[in-house]
Parts: C-alpha cells; sequence; structure tokens
C-alpha cells in the first residue's frame, strides 16, 4: 500500500474520532481502527511480504499511523468520559424535602448505670477504688483467704484453671490480700468492681460471667455494728429509704463471723410472693468480719486491728433494681431489652 493510503486511512480515523460522540461510539471507531480484524493489522502482518528495502519505511510509517490514531482516541475517550459523567450529575435530581433516616441514639447498658451508680455511693462514704487482675494466682484467689489446697470450700467456687497456679478468679475478694500487702499493715478502706468467673451453670440467676464489687475496712476498733451500718445506707441508697436489711449466719472461710445480707422485698414488702420465694427477702451478698488468720497471713496483727468485707453481684443488683427476668438478659446484646430498658431508665 502506498503512504497515500496509509494517510488516507489515517484520516478517515481521525474523522470518525472526532465525529464519534459517545463512549461506546468512540469504542466501535477503536474497534474498526485497531483490532485485529482491522485494516492497519492486516498490513502489519504484509510486511515480511514486501521487498526487503521497503520493510523498514512501511513499518515505521504504520506504527507512526497507529500511535497518531491510539492518542487521538484516548485524548477523546478521556473528553467523553467526562462529558458523560457531568450529564449524569446534572440529571441526578434531589429531593431535598424527603425525610432524612433516622437513627435512634444508643443508652448506657444496664450493668454500668448500676456499677456506677453503686461506686458512688461507695465513693460517698469515703471508700476507695481498688483493682486486680482477672487471671489471679491460686495464692490469692483462695489460699491467703484462709482456703487451702483440699479445702472443701473450693468446691463452691470451682473456675477456669490456667494452669495448676494460675485461675480465672471466682470473686473479688482475692483484691482483699492484694490491697493487704500493699498496705503493708496501714489501715484500709476500699471498693473494687470487676468481673468473676465459676464454672457455675448458667440460669435465670446465675451466669459463668458476672461481676461483684468487693468492700474491705480494716482499722483499730472496726467491728460488726460497722458493717451492718455501711450495708444498711448502701441498701436504702441503692434501693430506696424503706428498704431494710436483715442479716443470716453463713459460712466463708476468709471470715468470722460470716453473714448472708438480704434486703426485703419490694414486691410485696416482705409479706412473701413468687419474686422473694414466698420469705420476703432476697438475697443480695455475702460478708463478715475478716478472719484472724487472713488479717495474720497478710501482715496485720489480729490483736490490733479488725475489719469487715463484702462481695455484692452486680448483676443481681441490676436484676433486682430493673425487674429483670434473667441475669443472661445482660449478656446477650439483645437490642429489643436494651431499649426496653432505655425506656424504663
Ligand atoms: C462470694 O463470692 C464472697 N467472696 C463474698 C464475700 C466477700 C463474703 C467478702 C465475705 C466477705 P458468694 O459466692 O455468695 O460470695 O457471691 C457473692 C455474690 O455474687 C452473690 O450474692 C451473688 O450476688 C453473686 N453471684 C455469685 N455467683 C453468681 C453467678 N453464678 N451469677 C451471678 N451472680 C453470682
Amino acid at each position: 500500500m502506498e503512504n497515500e493510503n496509509l494517510l488516507k486511512l489515517k484520516n478517515a480515523a481521525l474523522k470518525d474520532i472526532e465525529e464519534a460522540n459517545s463512549v461506546d461510539s468512540l469504542n466501535a471507531v477503536r474497534n474498526t481502527y485497531l483490532s485485529k480484524k482491522s485494516e492497519l493489522s492486516s498490513l502489519t502482518s504484509q510486511i515480511g511480504q514486501l521487498p526487503p528495502e521497503d520493510r523498514k519505511a512501511f513499518g515505521a510509517a504504520l506504527t507512526e499511523v497507529r500511535v497518531a490514531i491510539t492518542s487521538a482516541i484516548e485524548e477523546k475517550m478521556t473528553y467523553l468520559k467526562n462529558k458523560e459523567l457531568e450529564e449524569k450529575l446534572e440529571k441526578e435530581q434531589i429531593d431535598i424535602s424527603l425525610p432524612g433516616i433516622s437513627y435512634e441514639p444508643g443508652g448506657r447498658d444496664p450493668f454500668y448505670v448500676i456499677q456506677d451508680e453503686m461506686i458512688e455511693i461507695f465513693l460517698g462514704m469515703g471508700f476507695e477504688v481498688a483493682d486486680g487482675p482477672e487471671v489471679e494466682k491460686d495464692l490469692y484467689n483462695f489460699e491467703l483467704l484462709n482456703i487451702p489446697k483440699d479445702h472443701p470450700a473450693r468446691d463452691m467456687q470451682d473456675t477456669f484453671y490456667i494452669n495448676d497456679n494460675e485461675l480465672l478468679r471466682t470473686h473479688t475478694s482475692p483484691v482483699q490480700a492484694r490491697t493487704m500487702e500493699a498496705k503493708k499493715g496501714a489501715p484500709v478502706r476500699i471498693i473494687c468492681p470487676g468481673k468473676t468467673y465459676r464454672r457455675d451453670d448458667d440460669d435465670a440467676t446465675h451466669s459463668h460471667q458476672f461481676a461483684q464489687i468487693e468492700g474491705l475496712v480494716i482499722d483499730k476498733g472496726i467491728n460488726i455494728g460497722h458493717l451492718k451500718a455501711t450495708l444498711e445506707l448502701f441498701a436504702k441508697k441503692m434501693f430506696g429509704e424503706k428498704r431494710e436489711i436483715r442479716l443470716r449466719s453463713s459460712y466463708f472461710p476468709f471470715t468470722e463471723p460470716s453473714v448472708e445480707v438480704d434486703i426485703n422485698c419490694a414486691n410485696c414488702g416482705g409479706k412473701g410472693c413468687n419474686m422473694c420465694k414466698g420469705t420476703g427477702y432476697i438475697e443480695i451478698l455475702g460478708a463478715g468480719m475478716v478472719h484472724p488468720n487472713v488479717l495474720k497471713m497478710n501482715g496485720y496483727d489480729p490483736e490490733e486491728y479488725s475489719g469487715f468485707a463484702f462481695g455484692v453481684g452486680i448483676d443481681r443488683m441490676a436484676v433486682l433494681r430493673y425487674g429483670i427476668d434473667d441475669i443472661r438478659k445482660l449478656y446477650t446484646n439483645d437490642v429489643r431489652f436494651l431499649k426496653q430498658f432505655k425506656k424504663m431508665s
């Protein structure tokens, strides 16, 4: 093919490119002039049949035409794509009178509402907040609390063991031993909120993971009257002035005497109903006077110092306070329950 014909081919292509007025039509032009079946491609494959002295010049002329067509197409493609995008945006209509999507604001989880409220009450009585690890040493969880290895009381608090010496703490009481260790014989007035774990079967009132607030007071002259007054004030602040508490004799290896503390049932006022299982009272916590062995093991002279301690279940408090029928609802993140709670609180 003469160079003059090649020039015609190039001009025809450039004209078609110029006339293409959409991305689709430009793609069709590209197909006509640059595809494998195009005239340009078939000419390229014929170079080998030319006399050797003509091949170089003809090859260069073909390349020049291909480059010219390709760059003209690319330039036009950019222009057409932008134009089509602009046209699309112009056509899009926004109806500003349509109502927006309403997102309901979330609320605080009942568990944390109660936990904060309990902490506030104790802070108001002069307690400080202490902390301790959830993966705890057997030493602090049991031994320094007067529960040596093979003590039958361990059966009541079976747990998840990491190894022979480490476990998920079964109560917040190990913080008692840790605090006494840190205070080195000085007076103590702490609470410790935190997660606790037991190998308990889950049901409406039990969870294998729950939370407690531990309380510990040690000083000279502390007696059971201080314990009762502290817990009575706590119960009234938490559940209302009319609530009474009752101390029932109990057993914990780390307190002597030990008590279970009940509160009179708000539902029936103490007459007996389903909620309090006919007893008129509902158990809220375990407590007692710190056992002399515990004081001794943790660096306090029981002849000089005495103290009281208590452990209250935070989840149980939330259940009682809000009349939640199943403790597991505090953990399952069911939005229906959380919404219901938001309305209640
Ligand atoms: C204790 O854990 C003692 N450490 C409490 C204590 C501290 C006594 C200091 C004396 C001095 P108890 O096992 O009773 O005691 O648990 C205390 C509270 O934790 C219970 O009253 C209850 O509110 C809560 N609790 C216990 N087990 C569970 C469970 N599986 N699920 C939810 N709450 C629980």
